[in-house]
């Protein structure tokens, strides 16, 4: 029969091998672990800690995923076990990818043609919001980008609807917007826009400047990325584009082919 000293200390040491008080990952797992964790999530895979803990549940996650570990979003022992393995001090993470082969343009100072117009804007404004998707990617690498009416421009821009001579037919409205090619020569870094959607400066109908902006990361080098903040994210999705900068996983997709600015 245990007297009740002898029990405070049972309990004592069950508190203490549960690790109380209980961190935010759970049970299992200890303050340290906790701390650990957000050290490698940052480390790896890129994790911001003023993402707060949502966004620790969500790089833990993604983490575990990676890792084919049951995804729970929370820290348990299997993962806490990968954390501990010895590893590559390499990140983890590239949510940008690129074209097969890396194919990327071998002079920074690049032209571009645009050979038509689409009807739903004023050519003046066509130009500046093609400039201003060309200078989104100018900004955070050595490349420049400048128009001309010559033949042998670099990317050669256009408007179509349906087929347009490349065997990559447009779909009507909806669905592909527009389409663009890898660095290379002839129909390489082009990019076409589908002639059948209502190409805008705002929120409604398509909003010219994003998918052109996303359509020359493709005549850049990068293909999709992963990231759904990303501008490279397959899916068209309105943002801002008043004083539009990239986004950080286009950022890092760009500057791995061109490197940085200065
Ligand atoms: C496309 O048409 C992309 C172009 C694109 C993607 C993301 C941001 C800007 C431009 C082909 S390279 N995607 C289709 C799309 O988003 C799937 N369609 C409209 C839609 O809402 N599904
Ligand atoms: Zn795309």
């Amino acid at each position: 029969m245990a007297s009740a000293g002898a029990l405070f200390a049972v309990l004592a040491v069950l508190a203490h091998s549960l690790a109380l008080p209980l961190p935010p990952g759970g049970m299992d797992t200890t303050l340290a672990d906790h701390k650990r964790a957000v050290e490698y999530l940052s480390h790896y895979f890129l994790y911001n800690s003023k993402a707060g803990e949502h966004g620790f549940e969500e790089k833990l996650a993604e983490m575990q995923r990676y890792f084919r570990l049951t995804v729970t979003g929370h820290l348990n022992v299997d993962t806490m076990a990968m954390m501990k393995k010895p590893r590559c001090g390499m990140p983890d993470v590239a949510d940008f990818t690129v074209f097969p082969g890396r194919p990327k343009w071998t002079t920074t100072s690049l032209t571009y043609r645009i050979t038509n117009y689409t009807p739903d804007l004023p050519v003046t404004t066509v130009r500046q919001i093609i400039q201003r998707a060309f200078d989104v990617w100018a900004e955070v690498t050595p490349l420049s980008f400048r128009r001309v009416n010559s033949r042998n421009a670099d990317i050669v821009i256009q408007f179509a609807s349906g087929s347009h001579g490349d065997g990559l037919p447009f779909d009507g409205q909806g669905n592909v917007l527009a389409h663009a090619y890898a660095p290379g020569p002839g129909i390489g870094g082009d990019a076409h826009f589908d002639e059948d959607e209502k190409w805008t400066t705002t929120q409604l109908g398509t909003n010219l400047f994003l998918v052109a902006a996303h359509e020359f990361g493709h005549s850049l080098g990068l293909s999709h990325s992963e990231d759904p903040s990303a501008l490279m994210y397959p899916f068209y999705a309105y943002v801002r584009t008043n004083n539009y900068h990239l986004p950080r996983d286009d950022v890092r997709g760009i500057q791995s082919l061109y490197g940085r600015r200065w």
